[in-house]
């Protein structure tokens, strides 16, 4: 019986992972074969590889209950050499419409330590390729629905994190032919008859390029995570976590680009802490840090999700707030300052009280307003102000309220 691992079709029929073949009715009728007789190797046996699920179902269960465990489950026999860098056997496709000679290929390949599934047409091997992703594809060219060097072009279509090596056999030897099969993809060609060293020969080389491809596609995908990392770091500031002046000053243009284009708003927000210097000099320059951390986290979480917090400097942290009007920008600012006074650090004893924030607030670039930190300098005069007025508050660009008064115009 052989054992394997079932592959169901959409037809009903079912691919089986060839591990072992040991069915003697069917080496009978593979040795009667004239095809058979030209390939044989004592070593080989044949079994029918297509069969109606419910019989091959029938057979492994029958099986898995003889061994007394899931044949499902079995891998096969594989050596060093049939198997990749990831410690499994390569996985093989057979494709070839003539029964006797499907069965012999798949019973060299099992015997050379690979996993093989078989396919009797171009259609049906493209069908089961495309939910499998075969490490080989070792097809025949002419077969009935889908020519194997049309089945090879749309292997290729494939080809991406994993690589499929493509092997067509061919009767026909002219060189033409092969330069046809190399054009359409395919990596190698065989010819019929089929000699079976050959063929070994072929499919450790198809090992070693398959494996390759593989570690280039991981190396690959390590790269990119890594590039992504280094460019997320580069753009951090490593104490707060918010991000740094990178980030704000890409950010800001982006925005502003927005705005621009489509007509989106935005608001600015410059927060400065207020009297930091005494908390510095009271407690020290790492607890100092710890504040500004704590600091940092507060107002997050006050933030919404879109909003975008930066440190801007030192003490002073900047928010972007899309698709915010300068009124609704100052209520936001509003609800952070209060958030901020309500985590209750300590300040230092000549200052009293606790940490606070002063906030100034702008709206986004403006019509004609030439730099990109045109609206972070308005800020800044309202953050002056409230600093002014005695901290611990909000103050908005007193420019923009005078230029949107109609009675003041
Ligand atoms: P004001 O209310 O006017 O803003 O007063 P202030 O003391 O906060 O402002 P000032 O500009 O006089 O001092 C800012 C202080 O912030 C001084 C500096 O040591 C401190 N500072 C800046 N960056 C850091 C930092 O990374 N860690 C710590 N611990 N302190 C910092
Ligand atoms: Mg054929
Ligand atoms: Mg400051
Ligand atoms: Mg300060």
């Amino acid at each position: 019986m052989p054992r394997g691992h079932l592959i169901s079709m959409s037809d009903g029929h079912i691919a089986v992972w060839m591990t072992e073949a040991k069915s003697k009715e069917a080496q009978m009728e593979a040795d009667a074969s004239p095809n058979a007789q030209a390939l044989r190797r004592d070593s080989l046996h044949s079994a029918p590889l297509m069969q109606s699920e419910k019989e091959a179902r029938e057979r492994i269960a029958a099986e898995a209950l003889e061994n007394g465990n899931a044949s499902q489950d079995e891998q096969p026999k594989s050596g060093a050499e049939s198997a990749d860098k990831r410690g499994q056997a390569l996985r093989v496709l057979v494709v070839e419409d003539d029964a006797d000679l499907c069965a012999i290929l798949s019973e060299a390949i099992v015997d050379l330590g690979y996993l093989c599934a078989t396919a009797r047409d171009g259609l049906q091997a493209w069908t089961l390729h495309q939910r499998e992703d075969f490490d080989v594809i070792l097809s025949d060219w002419n077969m009935p629905q889908l020519t194997g060097l049309e089945l090879c072009r749309r292997t290729r279509t494939l080809d991406g994190k994993t690589y499929t090596y493509f092997i067509l056999m061919t009767g026909m030897s002219e060189k033409k032919h092969f330069l046809t099969g190399m054009d359409a993809g395919a990596d190698d060609y065989i010819t019929k008859p089929v000699d079976l060293e050959e063929l070994e020969v072929r499919l450790k080389s198809a090992a070693r390029v398959t494996s390759l491809h593989r570690e280039l596609a991981n190396n690959n995908v390590r790269l990119r995570r890594d590039s992504e990392h280094f460019f997320s770091v580069a753009r951090t500031d490593a104490l707060t976590q918010a991000g740094n002046r990178l980030r704000l000053e890409e950010d800001l243009r982006a925005f502003e680009a927005r705005g621009a284009r489509y007509g989106h708003r935005h608001c600015v927000a410059l927060i400065d802490i207020d009297h930091f210097k005494n908390y510095n000099d009271a407690f020290g320059h790492p607890a100092g840090d710890e504040v500004l951390r704590q600091v940092a986290d507060c107002m997050r979480e006050s933030l919404r999700s879109g909003d975008q917090l930066y440190r801007y400097g030192g003490e002073e942290f900047l928010v972007i707030l899309p698709e915010q009007s300068l009124e609704e920008g100052a209520l936001a600012m509003e609800r952070l300052r209060t958030s901020v006074q309500s985590v209750a650090i300590a300040q230092a004893p000549e200052i009293g009280g606790c940490i606070t924030v002063s906030v100034g607030v702008a709206s986004g670039a403006r019509l004609g307003e030439a730099s990109t930190n045109a609206c972070i300098k308005r800020a800044d005069v309202a953050l002056y102000q409230a600093k002014k007025a005695g901290r611990n508050r909000v103050e908005t660009d007193a420019s923009e309220v005078v230029a949107d008064d109609p009675v003041a115009k």
